[in-house]
């Protein structure tokens, strides 16, 4: 990668990083009530607080998200998928500076659903999930609560049940620091899917080999690694696994290179991107074409600013670039399909300038992510300094054939959960036994990257880090949220074939 040693001018992107505690005076926001349901839930709540202090009711806002279905138009096709809508029918969820998660959670689906607020830390029986016992998924029509304080941001939010996430059950969540509202940039958000027109049970079952058949029948898969397109440009890539399911579309912001978004620029010029890879199993390089910006936070967590063109970015990371337009100019997102021709993306334009057509292919395969930004990043809030009060040991085991994933050599119903006690400093080694990548992200914290290949680093604060194929990162966090915590792999399909644990405090 030809990144990140130069020092960029953004004298606003220093800002960013730097405290700013006489900004972070600003007034609560006012509830903002959406739908009928909500008022009604916000009257009751009024009535029934009636005796409660004025404080406790100035304090709760309620956002209403409703999960439910939209028809979308891929390459022509139409195709019914998810949806997660908020104020006003827009996509997710914006909170203000300060502002609690208030949300009311509405399942309009006629099936169960689970909506993980990925990147927040509550309490467990808030985190959106019901696998680790706490609660049972949003039945058809259940609306339910949430309440905790919010942690700023670029996050996102996606279903956790089942296979429903590939159904584009996505949708950001940013919550906005107070340095953000005092930068005032123009802020674009980019969410990244992947598409099929198949079913995701379908796509499972290709994967797998199906119910019946033999489970060491080779599947009929897109082997990255063994795509004969790619193999003259990927001599690099040896053995290693890439791209296990072939999709018909790659999207941001639900639309495709073909037909893409055009976010004209404002006050400048000056852009802040928030992009989110919500891919269930596709890991991207995000490549503006030769313009170079300052990578600012990853996960939603400042870093000191990175330069660069290009940066790679995994399944469920967030990335959030800083960009200059110059007027009469565009510089185009693409998001590059690791191993592979294809890309998606949005566009940037100044006002008045023109908008060439691009496509969904290039002539050059992508190269596989690497750690090559990782190892540069350093976090601008690392972990205290503190003695490490225990060190575990992950093994990341399985393989493409027969399609298996697992933690030490064990699937979910048989798992092996990490102990921990509240109050310690935990450094967790995830070593990678397999010949692919694996985006490992913890619920319920956010850990430092402090080792890569037997390196030790001052790395980036995180949720989600790419373990490469054979390789190890170790992470380290402080145990101050206790419960039962999911552990996995943010590749859809092998989470679902049993690259899943959990962390529990003992
Ligand atoms: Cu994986």
């Amino acid at each position: 990668m030809s990144t990140i040693n130069i020092s960029l001018d953004f004298t606003t992107v220093e800002r960013l990083t730097q405290k700013r505690p006489g900004l972070f005076r600003r007034s609560r926001p006012m509830p903002i009530l959406t739908n009928r349901r909500s008022f009604l839930m916000a009257g009751s709540a009024l009535l029934a607080g009636a005796c409660l202090p004025a404080a406790t009711l100035a304090a709760a806002p309620v956002r209403t998200l409703e999960v439910g279905r939209r028809t979308i138009e891929v390459a022509g096709r139409s195709a019914s998928v998810f949806r997660v809508t908020g104020d006003a029918g827009r996509s997710g969820l914006v909170l203000d500076a300060g502002e609690r998660f208030h949300v009311e959670l509405v399942n309009s689906l006629d099936e169960p659903t689970t909506v993980h607020w990925h990147g927040q830390v509550p309490r467990p029986e808030l985190d959106g999930i019901a696998e680790t016992g706490y609660v049972s998924p949003l039945s058809a029509g259940e609306a339910r609560m949430f309440d905790f304080a919010a942690r700023s941001g670029t996050h996102w939010m996606h279903s956790h049940h089942e296979l429903q996430e590939q159904s584009l059950l996505t949708a950001p969540l940013i919550v906005r620091s107070a340095e953000d509202a005092a930068l005032d940039l123009q802020e674009v958000v980019v969410l990244l899917n992947d598409f099929s027109f198949r079913s995701p049970q379908e796509i499972l079952e290709d994967l797998t080999g199906g119910g019946g058949m033999d489970h060491g029948a080779m599947p009929d898969m897109d082997h990255g690694g063994m795509d004969m397109n790619s193999m003259d440009s990927m001599a690099s890539i040896g053995n290693m696994d890439l791209n296990d399911v072939e999709y018909d579309a790659y999207l941001a912001n639900d639309r495709t290179l073909e037909d893409p978004e055009v976010v004209r620029t404002e006050r400048g010029g000056r852009v802040r991107l928030r992009i989110i890879n919500g891919a269930a199993s596709t890991a991207f390089w995000i490549d503006l074409g030769g313009h170079i910006a300052s990578a600012i936070a990853v996960d939603g967590n400042p870093v000191t600013p990175m330069a660069g063109t290009r940066f790679p970015l995994a399944q469920a990371q967030r990335l959030d670039l800083v960009i200059d337009v110059p007027a009469g100019t565009t510089v185009p997102v693409f998001a590059r399909r690791e191993g592979d021709t294809k890309r998606t993306g949005i566009i940037l334009a100044a006002p008045g300038a023109k908008v060439a057509k691009l496509g969904s292919s290039t002539a050059k395969t992508e190269a596989p992510l690497d750690l090559s930004f990782e190892q540069t990043l350093v976090a601008a809030t690392p972990l205290s300094a503190k003695a490490v009060d225990a060190r575990h040991s992950v093994m990341l085991t399985g393989s493409m054939s027969p399609y298996a994933w697992t933690m030490d050599d064990r699937a979910w119903g048989n798992r092996n959960p990490v102990e921990v006690a509240a109050g310690q400093r935990v450094e967790l080694e995830l070593m990678n036994h397999t010949m692919m990548a694996h985006p490992m992200h913890l619920h319920g914290h956010h850990f430092q990257v402090v080792g890569m290949n037997g390196k030790r680093l001052n790395g980036a604060v995180r949720d989600t880090v790419l373990v490469p194929a054979m390789g190890t990162v170790v992470i380290a966090f402080d145990a101050d949220n206790p419960g039962r915590w999911l552990h996995h792999c943010h590749n859809l399909y092998h989470m679902a074939t049993g690259m899943m644990s959990e962390l529990v405090y003992v």
